[in-house]
């Protein structure tokens, strides 16, 4: 994984400290509080809610993990699903509440955090947090975890049909430079996400997937554009079943939801492009709305999540990576060595992490409404 070049945030909000500090009087000493508060009824401790909602990605929980939850506390998790780190951000923008739980990528969550958006955690509640390993306990978006504790990553790249194609494809070619005499002409999809069919296409073209260059942005459009025909369309959220039943040959998608689907068809590949592919670090948060007792539920929800064991069962129900050290020493041998799932240096190298880019992302999107609103070529 390349580092992260967000590492300067750290430093920017530490000068931004150092500088308050050095402008404000101390404060005056506050009166001291009487020992003991006889008169004083003691403050009512918050509850955890009984009942509270989880807003996830799909096929992204072992669903028994709610009822090992449900039976040690009583408190019932619901879910509800979005495709994408938009969707899940408009709705939260729009003014969405009664969600305890949330799972943003990174550049989502730093979004987000910026935005004032995510309550922070109370550690008290989650000592597990402990449980991560440390290169997931200081990401340059969130420090310390004052925010959200690190949930599985993964990337993304093509998943195949194993049956019918005998040699994997190995670049985004097959997308950005279309042969309408290919067997997968029209039997693919890309993502329906902004950020990532972007990323697809200026890896392919060579340029940094988190460009601001207009004039590279537009021949990625272009490109997108052109894809369209060759594709069935753009799809989140059935990408690994049509190509695992054979309806679809190729597909743009996360390695955890292939491998899923490999579980059930058995006749699913997945490669990384030898151009690259990108990487993402999702991360379980709780929104800035949620009351004082959904969000003790929440945090005890993560708590849990962060066991070993259960930890563990998330990773291997979801085949995504688990960022959580003390569950790896639960799980299979067969899932630490998939290299779908954890994969080896040199494929590594050719993933690249997707950035906020601040205001500069409604350009993506006035671009990614130009690819969608086009004629297909
Ligand atoms: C789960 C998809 C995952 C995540 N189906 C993309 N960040």
């Amino acid at each position: 994984m390349r580092s992260h070049p967000l590492g300067y945030l750290i430093l920017v909000a530490l000068l931004a400290g150092l500088a308050l500090s050095a402008c404000v009087a101390p404060a005056p000493a506050a009166p001291q509080a009487p020992a003991q508060p006889a008169e004083q009824p003691a403050q009512p401790e918050v509850q955890p809610a009984s009942e509270i909602v989880f807003y996830n990605w799909s096929d992204y929980i072992d669903p028994e993990i709610y009822d090992l939850f449900a039976a040690e506390t009583g408190i019932t998790v619901v879910e509800d699903n979005y495709s994408s780190n938009e969707e899940l951000l408009a709705k939260l923008q729009g003014g969405a509440t009664g969600y305890a739980l949330i799972v943003p990528s990174d550049y989502t969550a730093s979004i987000m955090i910026e935005e004032g958006m995510l309550a922070e955690l109370n550690h008290d509640n989650i000592p597990n947090l402990s449980n991560l390993a440390d290169q997931f306990r200081n990401l340059p978006y969130d420090p310390g975890n004052k925010y959200c504790a690190t949930y599985l990553w993964g990337t993304t790249g093509l998943g195949y049909n194993t049956e019918q194609l005998d040699t994997p494809p190995d670049s985004w070619a097959v997308f950005f430079d279309p042969d309408p005499n290919a067997p997968w002409y029209g039997r693919m999809t890309l993502l329906d996400d902004v950020r990532e069919v972007f990323s697809a296409a200026l890896i392919y073209l060579g340029y940094d997937n988190n460009t601001k260059h207009e004039a590279q942005l537009e021949e990625a459009k272009q490109l997108l554009i052109k894809a369209k025909a060759a594709i069935s369309g753009f799809d989140s959220d059935l990408f690994e079943e049509l190509v695992g039943s054979g309806e679809n040959l190729i597909g743009h998608g996360w390695n955890g939801d292939y491998l899923q689907a490999q579980e059930e068809f058995g006749t699913i590949g997945y490669v990384i492009p030898k151009e690259g592919g990108t990487a993402w670090i999702d991360n379980i948060c709780i929104p800035a709305t949620a009351t004082p007792e959904q969000k003790l539920a929440g945090e005890m929800f993560i708590n849990f999540l962060l066991r070993p064991e259960i930890g563990a069962k998330l990773a291997e129900y979801t085949f995504y990576a688990t960022p959580n050290q003390a569950a790896r020493e639960h799980v299979s041998e067969e899932y630490l060595n998939n290299p779908i799932i954890n994969p080896p240096a040199d494929v590594m190298e050719r993933l690249h992490y997707i950035e906020p880019l601040g205001e500069f992302e409604a350009v993506y999107q006035r671009l990614w409404d130009e690819v969608k609103s086009a004629p297909t070529p």
